[in-house]
């Protein structure tokens, strides 16, 4: 007995000693290779870490092996969640480049990649203080700021289950890339994360950095916006500036945004987002001029063409107004912040809240803006890897009917009406009423005023516009005989082509219109094919009126003639000329009618006769027409919309709009 016990006491000092040593080992560890990739600009200061410093740096102590299991990749067991296999190796990504991970990684690769939607195991061999190039313009490195009077800034970052080398890359690129005077400290928040990594070993990490690191966490999964409002509520610093977890900023990047926070109390300003790929995490630089939007799902979606409106100055350093922020990256006066609404407490996990923000910044006085000056990197992936809590189409739907609840006026119906998931129904189990006092409070701008003045080249429906379907009248049909002497008797139609007045007669006889189509049988204008890849060209042709292509077979038709679909395509009537039949016959399609993105362009500008029923391209006068011609590819005969001349005998010309409901 009481030997056992010496031998017990024994293993038990000899336990503590080990304990002891590995605890300091660990500590030091860190220490050493935290300094040793620290430093305002570390591409000059220190071109490589100390090979021998990072050597005592690998995460051996969470590393386990992967031994196959289940089906073709596996199912995950939780060793794989919590594994960190990071191990940078010497100049791997370095100034961006693509990481080619070794063949003989490949299934472990494929495996690994839905733990994060991303590829893990590039991101894991590139140093976490990799080299990127500069990716400004001339004008704005040109650009010089005083520091000593600029606001300083909190860099907040949330994250749910993040992996470890890609947040750390995102930490290391903030501090290596901030001018130190500016960057008041770093407040990260874990949206209740189960990875074991993200724990101890991520406080211990935090805790030698030369920035100040706060970690907050939050206990149960709440999603960004909480997340974000809790980070807001601790931070020091003069500006709010948020970042994705899966970021890396680039030479230059935070001057610029503070400098125009400062300049413009109310401007809320978000950097260029450049490309860091999801598959071999190289960098890829975005163009500066382009500008945020949404689309009728309130979808936020980037578009290039230049403003109509004269937003931009010929200074191609200034920032660019953007109706919408992509949602992630941005700065703020902190104090504004606040003013201004904070978030939608009531918003939950993901999605929504960018959209929100973008209304209610510009609705009640404030501007969203990219600044061309200032680049930072994300990682763009194209499905999410964390579970949705309550449901990815219920949490979503929710936030996006609060959004348009608060913000929208009439147009929330709209929203509410055409967004799969939503309805007019979900208005009696939402409660926005706390978000609209402080609209009043605000003393906010109408929806029609951000339409028309922010965001003029949208898509949307509107007061003096056409929004519906586009039958095709082929003779036969009860229905195309009803719309046609519908049309035939409205007082004073002769000769009227005038777009104002043809949505005013469609609009005040909406009913009767509506009353005429017969979703089981009449035909709609429509996209060839069914998944519509955005912006790409799309030929046109007819199908069942109750078929719905996400969306794309509902039209908005403006007072100028542009019929205007989803996602900001619209209706081209192409010459054979221009640079767009060569896509065309590269992609063997042989019409010169396609679905494209809009341009405002003479090509996309169409008149409607309510008399013959013909709808024609203004320019070229052709007339839209369905013909069966053969696809040159399947050699099967379909159905195509083409513009040829008009003939008023010829059925197979004749289309009508059919008013739909949008407002209640
Ligand atoms: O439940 C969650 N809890 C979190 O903490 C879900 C997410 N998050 C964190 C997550 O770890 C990440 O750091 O929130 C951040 C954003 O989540 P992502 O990276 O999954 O979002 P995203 O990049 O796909 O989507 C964009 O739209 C979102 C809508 O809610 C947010 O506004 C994101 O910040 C935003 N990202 C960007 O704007 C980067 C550019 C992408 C574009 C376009
Ligand atoms: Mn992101």
């Amino acid at each position: 007995m009481g030997l056992r016990f010496q031998q017990l006491k024994k293993l038990w000092l000899l336990y503590l000693f080990l304990l002891f040593f590995a605890f300091f080992m660990f500590a030091l560890s860190i220490n050493l290779y935290v300094s040793s990739i620290q430093g305002y600009d570390p591409e000059a200061v220190h071109p490589k870490p100390q090979p021998h410093r990072r050597s005592l740096w690998h995460p051996r102590n969470i590393v386990a092996h992967y031994i196959g299991k289940g089906d073709i990749f596996g199912n995950m067991t939780a060793d794989d969640y919590n594994i960190n296999l990071f191990k940078p190796i010497d100049g791997e990504g370095a100034e961006g480049r693509p990481v080619v991970v070794p063949a003989r990684e490949s299934f472990r690769m494929q495996r690994f990649f839905r733990l994060n939607s991303f590829n893990i195991l590039a991101s894991d061999r590139i140093p976490l203080n990799r080299t990127l190039k500069d990716y400004r313009i001339g004008e704005c490195r040109d650009k010089k700021y005083v520091i000593t009077e600029m606001p300083t800034t909190t860099v907040i970052i949330v994250f749910h289950n993040e992996a470890w080398s890609v947040l750390l890359r995102t930490i290391t690129s903030v501090i290596n890339r901030s001018p130190r005077k500016l960057l008041k400290e770093i407040i990260l928040v874990d949206d209740a994360s189960d990875r074991t990594y993200l724990k101890k070993q991520l406080e211990a990490y935090i805790k030698v950095l030369t920035v100040p690191t706060l970690l907050l966490r939050i206990q149960k999964r709440g999603g960004l916006v909480p997340a974000r409002l809790l980070g807001a509520e601790h931070a020091k610093g003069d500006v709010l500036t948020f970042l994705d977890a899966h970021c890396e900023c680039t030479r230059g990047w935070l001057e610029p945004l503070l400098h125009r926070v400062k300049e413009s109390r109310t401007s809320v300003v978000a950097p260029v987002i450049d490309i860091i790929s999801d598959d071999n995490f190289s960098y890829t630089k975005t163009f500066e001029n382009h500008w945020g939007a949404f689309n009728w799902q309130l979808s936020f979606r980037w578009f290039g063409t230049k403003r109509r409106t004269a937003l931009r100055s010929a200074d191609p350093t200034q920032p660019i107004a953007s109706p919408a922020m992509a949602g992630g990256l941005f700065a703020i006066d902190k104090h504004y912040f606040f003013e201004v609404g904070a978030y939608d407490k009531e918003m939950r996990i993901w999605g929504g809240e960018n959209v929100e923000m973008s209304f209610r910044i510009w609705q009640c006085g404030g501007h969203v803006e990219i600044c061309p000056c200032s680049h930072v990197g994300h990682v763009f992936r194209s499905t999410t890897p964390y579970t949705f809590p309550g449901g990815m189409s219920e949490v979503l739907g929710n936030n996006l009917a609060r959004a348009a609840m608060t913000w929208m006026d009439d147009w929330q119906y709209f929203i509410l009406l055409y967004t799969s998931g939503l309805s007019l129904e979900t208005r009696s189990r939402i409660d926005v009423s706390e978000r609209l006092s402080l609209r009043e409070k605000l003393k906010c701008k109408p929806f029609s005023w951000y339409l028309e003045n922010i965001w003029p080249e949208h898509f949307f429906p509107a007061p003096d516009r056409f929004f519906g379907k586009i039958t095709w009248l082929d003779g036969q049909t009860e229905s195309a005989q009803t719309y046609t002497a519908h049309m035939r008797n409205l007082p004073g139609n002769r000769l009227t082509r005038d777009w104002s007045r043809v949505i005013n007669e469609i609009d005040s006889n909406a009913e009767k219109f509506m009353a005429t189509i017969d979703l089981d049988r009449d035909k709609c204008l429509r996209p060839m094919e069914k998944d519509v890849p955005r912006n790409s060209l799309q030929s046109v042709t007819v199908g069942d009126c109750n078929v719905h292509t996400k969306s794309m077979d509902m039209f908005v038709i403006t007072p100028k003639g542009q019929i205007m679909t989803n996602d900001n395509v619209c209706l081209t009537y192409s010459e054979p000329r221009l640079g767009i039949i060569q896509q065309l016959k590269s992609r063997n399609i042989t019409t010169n009618v396609q679905l494209t993105q809009c341009l405002d362009d003479p090509r996309q500008l169409w008149i409607y006769d309510m008399d013959t029923q013909h709808l024609s391209h203004r320019e070229s006068k052709l007339c839209l027409t369905l013909k069966a011609a053969k696809m040159p590819r399947t050699q099967k005969k379909e159905k195509i919309v083409v513009a040829i001349n008009c003939d008023s005998k010829d059925i197979t010309q004749k289309w009508g709009l059919i008013p739909l409901p949008w407002r209640v």
